[in-house]
């Protein structure tokens, strides 16, 4: 449903840009890259009431989605934040969270960035008001499933190791990626290891649609889905696809509105969709897509983007809407980090997550953690 009950308007004093480096637990590996260090930035809103926090859940290089973090540290100082404060000028000097994003529709694309920026506004917003972010996005349970997205590795023999961990720990929904070459048999290694587990796989992009009958070999091993096999513009291609394996095919990359998720259901492109808030431009607009996903009978769930504690806790309140039916990419902190920058790192309970009910994300920052994970820093005012 929409959002129920709006929330005030802030005055915004300052805005402070982080580029954070995270070192992971161990290295992730995708179709499109490696990576063993979280580039991330992280935005403190400052108002009269306090902070409010948000995540650009960019990564070092535009190899996910065209956006990376040093292109969402320029735009954001040169082009959103000004945009902010010319909006609160024209309202007479404070600006609701529900109108973060229409300050920010001038500019096309840089949907992580106005992502964070939103979050950050909505987190001071909800905080001065003491409700909580998922009270406020329409949540309607206290816990959700945590599924863990689980990188390429050397071998599938590695993989069946790794796995082995995950499982060990009370994951129940298993993500492998894959990419060709690494597809059929990594697959296969994992079925084989552990039976009937509720297990899915992610192509993030790395095939063509003459790649089909590898693809379709998948589907012998009853996945949950696939997800985004071909490129994110591939959405006739991916209809095609579809079509042709019994697998049911998500989208990830693909869904950049919900214009764009509405275009990829009416075209058969999905039947099941991943949202994720920083690749649709915010927390808002992802509501907007679980919205309409609900109201059209196609189960959603909550992606990933290595998120520190405050994406992870904003995720974790998502993830709660009822129509979030498929266990999310929500996992416990200690799957990324040593040491994340939040003072109680998300932690598996039983397979769950909690989500969080303090105000605004409900989660508080580390400063120490923070400072030292820090490699630049401006702060922006009026
Ligand atoms: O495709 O879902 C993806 C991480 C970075 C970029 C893209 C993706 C991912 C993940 C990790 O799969 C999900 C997570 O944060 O747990
Ligand atoms: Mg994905």
């Amino acid at each position: 449903m929409p959002i129920a009950r709006p929330a005030a308007p802030v005055v915004i004093d300052a805005v402070e840009l982080r580029v954070l480096h995270l070192p992971l637990v161990s290295p992730f590996t995708t179709s499109f890259g490696t990576e063993t260090v979280r580039e991330v930035i992280i935005l403190r809103v400052r108002t009269p009431d306090g902070d409010g926090w948000g995540e650009i859940v960019t990564q070092h290089a535009p190899r996910y989605s065209s956006e990376y973090t040093q292109g969402a540290w320029d735009v954001t100082q040169r082009f959103l934040v000004p945009a902010l404060w010319d909006a609160a000028s024209i309202a007479g000097g404070s600006l609701a969270p529900e109108g973060v994003a229409g300050a920010l529709r001038p500019f096309v694309g840089h949907r992580m960035a106005k992502a964070g920026l939103e979050l950050a506004v909505l987190d001071a917003a909800l905080r001065a008001e003491r409700r909580a972010l998922g009270e406020y996005l329409g949540a309607g349970t206290d816990r959700v499933a945590s599924g863990v997205s689980v990188g390429i590795q050397r071998d599938p023999a590695a993989l069946v190791d790794t796995v082995g961990d995950y499982l060990d720990q009370g994951y129940v929904r298993i993500k492998i990626k894959i990419k060709p070459g690494r597809d059929v048999a990594d697959t296969a290694a994992v079925r084989d290891a552990y039976g009937a587990i509720p297990l899915q796989v992610d192509a993030n992009s790395a095939y063509t649609l003459s790649d089909a009958d590898t693809l379709a070999e998948l589907d012998r091993f009853d996945l949950l889905l696939i997800e985004q096999p071909l490129q994110e513009d591939d959405i006739v291609d991916h209809a095609t696809l579809a079509a042709r394996l019994r697998t049911p095919v998500c989208l990830d990359e693909s869904i950049v509105s919900a214009k764009a998720a509405a275009d990829a259901l009416a075209l058969r492109a999905a039947s099941i969709i991943n949202i994720k808030a920083g690749r649709v431009g915010g927390y808002l607009e992802a509501v907007r897509i679980h919205d309409l996903c609900r109201a059209a009978g196609v189960p959603v769930w909550c992606g990933g983007m290595l998120e520190t504690g405050i994406g992870r806790a904003a995720n974790a309140a998502l993830a709660a809407l009822p129509g979030f039916t498929l266990p999310g990419d929500v996992s416990a902190s200690d799957r990324f980090y040593a040491r994340d920058i939040v003072t109680a790192p998300m932690v598996l309970e039983d397979g769950y997550v909690r989500v969080p009910t303090g105000p605004g994300i409900g989660v508080e920052i580390d400063p120490v953690a923070l400072d030292d994970a820090t490699v630049a820093r401006v702060e922006l005012r009026p």
